[in-house]
């Protein structure tokens, strides 16, 4: 009984491990695109555990700046393997829109760690930098203005539909994933409105996921 048990300890550890945490399939991820059949001849480079872009598992706070710009370890040297120029960014557009279209947004979660997430955009051609992303904000869902989809007690595909900013049109640019897990207990850190103290769950440095597709808005 005990060796059972110790055996199901260490397997459940390790599946945690390689399924990650979420990884952003609607429109694909740089390190998701191999997943997905329609992109199939483009022989992008597969990342088995696309869904393990959480910073290296170092907790973030709001900014996030403490992480790769796409989700990698911050230590690493850019570009860093998602980043333009890394080995999962092919190059390949995952999502074609329209300027201040409606577009479909799809996340696997891959744990649950409830929270919250949000898509960004950064339209500069140069490499992706948190700043970019930061200069139009999160894009608002579909019909409203909150900018949050809540994940409390989800797991699997979480849909969602946002809406792209009427005045941006690109070639190329970069959409972002931006997953703000709620797991831990911390004190504000300057931008949300936790009792300091004691403090609240989901206040503080949390996990955090960053995910990059490649996309373009047509006028
Ligand atoms: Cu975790």
């Amino acid at each position: 009984m005990k060796i059972l048990l110790i055996f199901g300890v260490v397997c459940s550890a390790g599946f945690f491990y390689v399924e990650g945490h979420g990884t952003l399939r609607e429109p694909p991820q740089r390190s998701s695109v191999w997943r997905d059949e329609r992109f199939a001849s483009l022989n992008p480079t597969p990342n088995y555990d696309d869904g393990g872009l959480w910073c290296a598992g170092e907790k973030q706070d709001y900014a996030a700046e403490a992480c790769g710009v796409c989700g990698d370890g911050f230590s690493v040297a850019r570009p860093r393997p998602n980043e333009n120029g890394g080995t999962y960014a092919n190059g390949i557009i995952t999502g074609r829109y329209r300027r201040g279209e409606e577009i479909p947004i799809a996340f696997e979660l891959t744990a649950q760690h409830n929270g919250y997430f949000s898509v960004q955009i950064c339209d500069d051609l140069t490499l992706e930098s948190h700043e970019c992303f930061q200069r139009r904000g999160f894009l608002p869902l579909a019909g409203g203005t909150t900018t949050k989809i809540d994940v409390t007690n989800r797991q699997g595909f979480v849909n969602t539909t946002v809406q792209l900013p009427p005045d941006l049109s690109c070639q190329y640019c970069v959409l972002r994933l931006y997953y703000r897990s709620c797991k831990d207990w911390g004190e504000c850190d300057g931008v949300c409105d936790c009792p300091n103290p004691p403090g609240a769950m989901c206040c503080g440095p949390q996990e955090v996921v960053l995910n990059c597709a490649d996309i373009s808005v047509s006028l």
